[in-house]
């Protein structure tokens, strides 16, 4: 039988009296209301840092059973941005011209996207998320061994808002973008069975006249019920 160390601590939590609560959450709300899905990048570099530290965030994220099923692969290679946008590209002119439906391609009309990916390039770093499905480790005797994974899904999702969050108070603009199917990406760089892709996310500092689309978000009354 698998041994289970129990062990608890003491959780850190802040003590606020109620107005600093709210000044910390209206301050938030203002912050994150000015993210944007950014598709023009600026060439200007970035720390490696920054990427790092959101990473960080990413991975404090709850996940089933606490398995972080995920991976982040940062790619600011040159020559790889350049292969992976031409993989990317091949998928999307595939999407746009054979395999989206017609509603599909209207839904995403006023987004003012095409097969054209310039982004793979011109962002400094392209964070490939992957997801683990199951983990391979060695058992007693030397053999790889399947892992199971939980709600893998859910929880690479939660990391990957926690990694937008965090980039986003950095100042850095990001796209989650997913062209379909990605398999390309499994093979350019190298990932084991047990990663599948997820999302790739373009990050750097948006371009100097970069515009997004004049989107409405639906109102707090039209998504949230009080019961
Ligand atoms: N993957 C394509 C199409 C696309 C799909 C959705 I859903 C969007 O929200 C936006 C675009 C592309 O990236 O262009």
């Amino acid at each position: 039988m698998a041994s289970s160390a129990l062990s608890f601590r003491s959780i850190n939590y802040p003590v606020l009296d109620e107005q600093e609560r709210l000044q910390r959450i209206v301050q938030f709300a203002r912050v994150i209301a000015t993210r944007r899905s950014v598709r023009e990048f600026s060439a200007e570099p970035v720390p490696f840092e920054l990427i790092d530290q959101a990473i960080a965030i990413a991975n404090t994220a709850p996940s089933g059973a606490n398995k972080q099923p995920w991976r982040f692969v940062v790619v600011e290679n040159v020559e790889l941005k350049r292969r992976l946008r031409i993989a990317a590209e091949k998928e999307e002119w595939e999407f746009y011209h054979n395999r989206a439906t017609p509603e599909w391609l209207a839904d995403i009309l006023p987004l003012g996207t095409s097969w054209q990916k310039p982004y793979m390039e011109s962002a400094p770093y392209l964070i490939i998320v992957f997801r683990q499905d199951y983990e391979l480790r060695l058992g007693p005797d030397g053999t790889p061994c399947q892992h199971s994974n939980y709600q893998v899904n859910e929880s690479v999702g939660i990391a990957v808002g926690f990694l937008l969050a965090a980039l986003h108070v950095a100042g850095l603009a990001t796209l989650v973008h997913t062209p379909s199917p990605m398999g390309f990406l499994v093979k350019e760089l190298g990932r084991p069975a047990n990663e599948r892709p997820f999302a790739i996310i373009p990050v750097g500092y948006p371009a100097e006249n970069a515009q997004a689309p004049d989107l409405v978000k639906k109102s707090l009354e039209d998504v949230r019920l009080r019961l």
